[in-house]
């Protein structure tokens, strides 16, 4: 690992800074600094040798994030966001759904390999407001840094815009026994990166910011904290980010071009680790990165940007030096073998605003789009049909596996995408090649992650089945039925309801 990048990798025409709708952040001046908070460890209701219990409730609450009025926002097991969940590999999980929200949400385990559609957690696994339900699973996936979020289609970013998304932990014997930062809190700490506007006596307003390319605004949170600093107090740091932005791309890197090494992406660590000075996330995406702080001292100051807006302070204080060295091997992937038989997918991504749709049609929760067989290792070619001049990057995500990255217009992958992943960004008028195989049967859903594109159409879903069975009947959501339990719960009939998602079927003339 010689070679120091320095670029970020995507093509720079189609960042969202180009939009004619770009809302560029700024330092909120209403903000004293304050520490970075770092969410909570979930504790277990009940831990045995071979099972744990964990209680994950929804509520609606307020949050001190501006000084003045509190912000009503949503979280998970308290007010905003959630504490953060660890899951070791190998052990049968049991967690405990609550919906304490005056409206429907599910429970959505982005990057976890669970089965469809309901353990998933998306569309299809509605819980009611007072519900409780029950979903069990265990994992066998390399570690990772996943997340949980709220997918109630089409008002899944709203919910995500009210604070519901989380911090999941994948945890394994071989990341133990890698010489990482491992200390939670204190050298390991996970980033959610997202924006927020805030309007009149400092409350979010997700109607008022509504983009049917997604909505974004000026000021960034972190974790939950506008402003925020970090007390450095070891060596070496391992960030874990998030893009947990509705729409906001992050190009990420410190003063001077401090370098730093990525260990791992959305869904397993890379092969080999990368040394870089720049790094974008689109959304959806995670990234860990390891800062060496050994050239620092006590009070020196390192700030993270994205372009040129100050993100985060690291506050260096005295540290005990670090020798450890990063292994150059931090993870064996042996990719799966695909039987020459097998028909690459095809699959596209295109338009922009209200247009937007994947293979040509918008979302429908009740319509299956494709099917591939359990265990069987697939080419897809995700294709972006938007044109370089005013076309954008759509992050593609699937359910339910993780995948690997093959090439990009038939070369190389980026460096720092060898991993597994579960979203990749896909530039204008490029076709990204993945290798595919879903190890549970199920149903899927497969989108753009810039969240109000999934909500507006670009999304689709496939079954995974199992040739030597007959097909199981999956009791599918509709549209109808969402409506119904919508307007019942906002008390506003059904043609007063909204949704943000709505308007793109709409003004498309499509039916939801
Ligand atoms: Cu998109």
């Amino acid at each position: 690992m010689s070679k120091v990048y320095t670029n970020y990798f995507f093509d720079e025409a189609a960042y969202d800074y180009h939009d004619g709708g770009y809302v560029p952040l700024e330092v909120n001046a209403a903000a004293p600094l304050k520490p970075l908070n770092v969410p909570p460890l979930l504790k277990p209701d009940k831990e045995t040798a071979t099972d744990v219990y964990y209680t994950v409730t929804a509520q609606a609450g307020e949050t001190q994030l501006l000084p003045g009025a509190k912000t009503k926002t949503w979280g998970y097991n308290g007010t905003l966001l959630s504490p953060t969940i660890r899951y070791q590999v190998g052990k049968h999980v049991h967690v405990t759904l609550k919906n304490e929200l005056p409206e429907l949400t599910t429970f959505h385990w982005h990057g976890l390999n669970v089965s469809g559609p309901i353990v998933d957690g998306g569309c299809h696994a509605p819980v009611y407001p007072g519900e409780t339900k029950h979903i069990d699973f265990t994992l066998d996936q390399p570690a990772a840094m996943t997340w949980l979020h709220a997918h109630p289609c089409p008002s899944t970013a709203e919910q995500v815009w009210h604070g519901l998304a989380g911090i999941v932990y994948v945890q394994d014997d071989h990341e133990a026994s890698l010489p990482l930062p491992h200390n939670y809190g204190v050298d390991d700490i996970p980033v959610v990166l997202q924006d927020r506007l805030f309007h009149e006596n400092n409350q979010w307003d997700y109607r008022a910011d509504y983009d049917p390319d997604g909505v974004a605004g000026p000021t960034a949170m972190l974790n939950g904290t506008i402003n925020p600093y970090f007390d450095v107090t070891t060596q070496r740091l391992r960030l874990r980010f998030l893009d947990g932005a509705n729409r906001r791309e992050w190009r990420l890197h410190l003063d001077d071009d401090h370098e730093f090494t990525q260990i791992a992406g959305d869904g397993s660590f890379l092969p080999e680790p990368v040394r870089m000075t720049k790094l974008m996330l689109t959304c959806a995406e995670r990234a860990q990165i390891i800062i060496d702080f050994a050239d620092k001292k006590p009070g020196d100051v390192v700030t993270l940007f994205s372009d040129d807006v100050p993100l985060l302070q690291f506050r260096i204080h005295e540290f005990a030096p670090d020798s450890a060295v990063l292994p150059d091997q931090l993870l064996q992937i042996t990719p799966p073998t695909v039987n020459p038989d097998t028909p690459v997918r095809h699959i596209v991504m295109s338009g922009m605003d209200e247009t937007v749709a994947l293979d040509g049609k918008k979302f429908k929760m009740d319509r299956i789009d494709a099917t591939q067989p359990v265990g069987q290792a697939q080419y897809w070619d995700v294709t972006n049909t938007n044109d370089m001049e005013g076309g954008m990057v759509h992050p593609f995500h699937c359910h339910g596996t993780q995948f690997l990255v093959i090439s990009r217009n038939g070369q190389a992958p980026y460096p720092n995408e060898h991993g597994y992943k579960d979203t990749v960004g896909v530039n204008p008028g490029e076709t990204v090649r993945l290798l595919v195989r879903f190890d549970l049967p199920g149903v899927y859903m497969y989108h753009c992650h810039i969240i109000e594109h999934e909500d507006g159409g670009m999304m689709a879903q496939i079954e995974s089945y199992d040739p030597s069975k007959p097909r199981p009947h999956y009791n599918l959501m509709t549209m109808d039925k969402l409506m119904m339990a919508l307007s019942a719960e906002r008390g506003v009939p059904m043609d007063e309801l909204w949704m943000g998602g709505m308007d793109s079927y709409k003004k498309m003339g499509m039916e939801m």
